[in-house]
C-alpha cells in the first residue's frame, strides 16, 4: 500500500478498554522547539544561533527558508497556549533558546528570561505539565565560533546555562531534558553537515557527541541542586534497523545500524561505555575521553525521552558497514519516511531488556509530515490520524510487555520550521498559514481533543 491512505480507519483513538491511553496518569501532550516556532530572532537581545547562520547560507535549507519569523510564536504565545487547551492535552514540551537568555559574556538576558517565565506561568495556570528542553540545536553562534561542541569548554558553558535556567525557572518546570537528540547535533551537525553548523568529518561527530553527553551528565547534578522537585532526563531519537535478508552479513548490518543510531547514545548513558562496534563501523574515530568522563555521562536519570519516526531497511556494504535498501510498496510520509509502528514497540522492548536500571520512558516525539491544505476552513489529515492511532497502539503493546512508559507527546503542536526542509514539511496537528499566521486545527487535533475529553469525563 504505497501511500494509499483512503482505506485507513478514521478514528485514531478508540483504544481497547484496557489500553494505558485511558489512564489519567498516562500523560498525553504536544511538543515544539524554540527555533522552529518562535521567530523574533533579533528581538529583546537575542543573539544569533548556528541555525540563523546556517539557514542564511545559500543551498543549506530548502527554498532558502529561515527561522526568522517561523510561527511568530514569540508574539503569539498566549493564543498558541490556548491551542493546547483546545486539544485537552495534559502537558506541553518546549525548548528554551539559549541565545535568547544569555549574552556573550554569559550574563542573563532578562527580557529573554521573562518570556519563558510568562510562558511557563501561563502553562501552570492552565494546569499543564511542563517538559522543558535546554538544548534543541540552537547553539549561540559565538560559542560555535570558539569550536562549538568540538571544544571541551562547551561543557562548562552548558553547565552555566543549565545553572542559570534552573535557578530562574525552579518550580515552573516538571521535567528538564538537557539535550534533544544528540545524535542529530553530532552526526548531522558535525558528521555529514546536513544540519548546522554544517561540518562533515567522522572524527568531529564522535568528539562532538562526547562533549554533548558530557555536558548532559555534568548538568544533571546542577539541575538537581537548583530544582529538586523536577524530573531530570535527556531526549534521544532512536531508529529501527531491519535486515534486508536473513544472511548473517545483513543481520550484522542491521545491528550496526542500531549501534550507530541508538547504542552510540544509550550505551554511554546506561552502561557507562561507548559500544565497541561503533569504532568498527567508523575506525579511527575514537573521541578523546578523559578520566572520569564516562562516570559523569552515566549519571542516573529520572526519565528517558524517546523520539521515534521510522525504520530503515539495510544490507551489508560488503565491508564493515551497512547501506540502506529502501523497500518498495510500503507506506511513507511527506518526508519519505516509512510508517512502521512495530519498530517503536520493538525498540522499547529491546531497550528495556538491554539496559538495566533504565528510568521511566516518555515518548517525547512521534508524528509525521503531510502536505496538509486548508479547504473550506478544514484540514483533513487522514494519514496522520492513522499514524498516531497505530503508534499509540505500539506504545500500549510495549507497556503490556512490561516497559515503564509514562507518556506520549505528539510532534508537533503546529506546523513549523522543519530544519533543512524549511516550511514545506508539515508536522503539526495545527495548520499554520505562513502568509497570515492563521492557525487551523487539523482533523487529527479535533480527534485528540475529542478522545481526551472523553477520557477526562470518565474519571
Ligand atoms: O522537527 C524535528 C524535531 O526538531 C526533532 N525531532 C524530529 C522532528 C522531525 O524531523
Amino acid at each position: 500500500m504505497a501511500n494509499d491512505v483512503s482505506a485507513l480507519p478514521v478514528d485514531p483513538f478508540s483504544p481497547p478498554a484496557d489500553s494505558a491511553l485511558w489512564r489519567k496518569d498516562f500523560l498525553l501532550g504536544a511538543a515544539t522547539a524554540a527555533y522552529q516556532i518562535e521567530g523574533a530572532v533579533n528581538e529583546d537581545g537575542r543573539l544569533p544561533s548556528i541555525w540563523d547562520t546556517f539557514s542564511a547560507t545559500p543551498g543549506k535549507v530548502l527554498a532558502g527558508d529561515t527561522g526568522a519569523v517561523a510561527c511568530d510564536h514569540y508574539h503569539r504565545w498566549e493564543s498558541d497556549l490556548d491551542l493546547l487547551s483546545a486539544l485537552n492535552v495534559d502537558g506541553y514540551r518546549l525548548s528554551i533558546a539559549w541565545p535568547r537568555v544569555m549574552d556573550a559574556a554569559g550574563r542573563p538576558n532578562q527580557k529573554g528570561l521573562d518570556f519563558y517565565k510568562r510562558l511557563l506561568g501561563r502553562l501552570k495556570e492552565k494546569g499543564l505539565k511542563t517538559f522543558v528542553t535546554l538544548y534543541h540545536w540552537d547553539l549561540p553562534q559565538h560559542l560555535e565560533d570558539r569550536g562549538g561542541w568540538l571544544n571541551r569548554d562547551i561543557v562548562y558553558r552548558f553547565g552555566d546555562y543549565a545553572d542559570l535556567m534552573s535557578r530562574e525557572l525552579a518550580g515552573q518546570v516538571d521535567a528538564w531534558a538537557t539535550l534533544n537528540e544528540p545524535w542529530c547535533s553530532a552526526y548531522l551537525g558535525y558528521g555529514n553537515g546536513h544540519h548546522a553548523p554544517g561540518l562533515a568529518n567522522g572524527r568531529f561527530a564522535t568528539q562532538a557527541m562526547h562533549h554533548l553527553l558530557l555536558a548532559h551528565g555534568s548538568a544533571i547534578p546542577v539541575l538537581r541542586a537548583n530544582d529538586p522537585a523536577s524530573k531530570k532526563g535527556i531526549v534521544a531519537n532512536v531508529g529501527r534497523g531491519t535486515a534486508n535478508s536473513d544472511s548473517e552479513a545483513d543481520r550484522r548490518a542491521a545491528h550496526l545500524f542500531e549501534v550507530q543510531h541508538n547504542a552510540w547514545i544509550l550505551d554511554p548513558l546506561f552502561k557507562g561505555a561507548y559500544p565497541e562496534d561503533l569504532f568498527e563501523l567508523w575506525p579511527g574515530t575514537d573521541p578523546l575521553v578523559l578520566e572520569g568522563d564516562m562516570r559523569k555521562i552515566a549519571e542516573p536519570l529520572d526519565f528517558l525521552g524517546i523520539n521515534y519516526y521510522f525504520r530503515t531497511n539495510v544490507k551489508s556494504d560488503g565491508a564493515h558497514g551497512f547501506v540502506e535498501v529502501p523497500l518498495a510498496g510500503v507506506e511513507r510520509t511527506q518526508m519519505g519516511w516509512e510508517v512502521y509502528p512495530d519498530g517503536l514497540r520493538d525498540l522499547l522492548i529491546g531497550f528495556n531488556r538491554t539496559y538495566a536500571g533504565l528510568p521511566p520512558i516518555y515518548i517525547t516525539e512521534n508524528g509525521m509530515a503531510s502536505d496538509d491544505q486548508v479547504i473550506d476552513g478544514r484540514v483533513d489529515d487522514p494519514q496522520r490520524i492513522s499514524f498516531l492511532r497505530r503508534h499509540l497502539a505500539a506504545v500500549d503493546a510495549a507497556i503490556k510487555a512490561g516497559v515503564d512508559i509514562r507518556g506520549y507527546f505528539v510532534w508537533s503542536l503546529m506546523d513549523n520550521f522543519e530544519w533543512a526542509f524549511g516550511y514545506e514539511r508539515r508536522f503539526g496537528v495545527v495548520h499554520i498559514d505562513y502568509d497570515t499566521q492563521k492557525r487551523t486545527l487539523k482533523h487529527s487535533a479535533e480527534l485528540i481533543a475529542k478522545f481526551l475529553a472523553e477520557r477526562n469525563a470518565r474519571s
